[in-house]
């Protein structure tokens, strides 16, 4: 394989941090090469597993994730999609490239939108120790209200991963909207943090994401036991993981747009885009 050598004096993205100050990398497009990625990981024929929750009337985003999954995601590599879903007679069928299977597995409904969006947790918690484990080697977890529109590949892929949210990357610690009381446990104190990390992106190796996935759990149920939630559910509980336990790589919100916040410069390229959602139909 021929490619430029890479130039000491010559950093490929000057506008943007592409290094933490502990020294994970945060993912723009033009600061990485996939063709030397892919290289790396086919020798080690990796397995990804993408988990994505359809649940009640969330079922008909599935169509067009899956399809432009196919388009777009870890293309040439092996992947498992995971759906869990309380609705398994209205998945659609589809047709996958070869090496990749879709694995529908059946779980509860909860009654509350909030209770939807933070039990899965535990749910990615529970599949990942007693299933995931023995069949992929990361797994990368998202919302599905989404569409991929450019490749999201191996470049994700680290010992435990977050993205930042596309609302907040370039706003100050003080704005971020962390849970802010301190008897919470998903608290973070006005002078503490690093990113806002989004909600509907995180992964890792299986044994990162059983950690990640418990903790927050934990955490929640911590908090339901004295009759709080923390102010964006899940999300809130994921960013006080971060700040304790600090993820080995950062997706920039190429990863995780919204049209809702325009189109700044510095997002060169949309991967992976939020549906427009029409909150009547989808909620209620
Ligand atoms: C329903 C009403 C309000 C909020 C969430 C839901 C919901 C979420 C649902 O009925 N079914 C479902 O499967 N979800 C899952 O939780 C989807 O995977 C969804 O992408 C994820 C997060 O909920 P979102 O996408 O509505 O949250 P935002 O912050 O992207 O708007
Ligand atoms: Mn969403």
């Amino acid at each position: 394989m021929l490619y430029e050598k890479p130039e000491t004096f010559r950093p490929q993205r000057a506008d943007v941090l592409t290094v933490t100050p502990w020294l994970a990398p945060i993912i723009w497009d033009g600061s990485f090469n996939r063709n030397i990625l892919n290289a790396q990981f086919h020798q080690i024929e990796v397995r990804v597993g993408l988990t994505v929750f359809a649940i009640k009337k969330y079922v008909m985003f599935l169509q067009k994730f899956i399809e432009t999954a196919e388009q777009f995601f870890m293309v040439g590599h092996k992947v498992n999609y995971y759906v869990f879903t309380d609705r398994v007679g209205e998945i659609p069928n589809f047709t996958l490239a070869e090496g990749r299977r879709l694995v529908v597995l059946e779980v509860p409904a909860y009654k509350r939108w909030q209770d939807v969006t933070m039990r899965r947790m535990e749910m990615i918690r529970d599949f990942s120790v007693k299933k995931f484990v023995g069949e992929v080697d990361y797994l990368a977890c998202v919302d599905v209200d989404m569409v991929f529109l450019d490749e999201v590949g191996v470049e994700i892929l680290s010992n435990v991963f977050g993205a930042l949210h596309p609302g907040f990357f370039e706003k100050q610690r003080r704005e971020f909207t962390y849970e802010r009381r301190p008897r919470s446990s998903a608290y973070i104190p006005y002078e503490k943090g690093d990113f806002y990390y989004a909600g509907g992106y995180f992964g890792g190796v299986i044994e990162e994401v059983v950690k990640l996935t418990n903790y927050c759990h934990h955490a929640m149920m911590a908090d339901k036991a004295q009759n709080m939630e923390a102010l964006w559910h899940d999300e809130s509980y994921l960013n006080k993981y971060f700040l304790s336990y600090k993820p080995t790589k950062i997706l920039s919100p190429e990863y995780i747009w919204n049209n809702y916040y325009g189109s700044p410069a510095v997002v060169k390229t949309k991967r992976f885009l939020g549906v427009d959602k029409d909150y009547q139909k989808v909620r209620f």
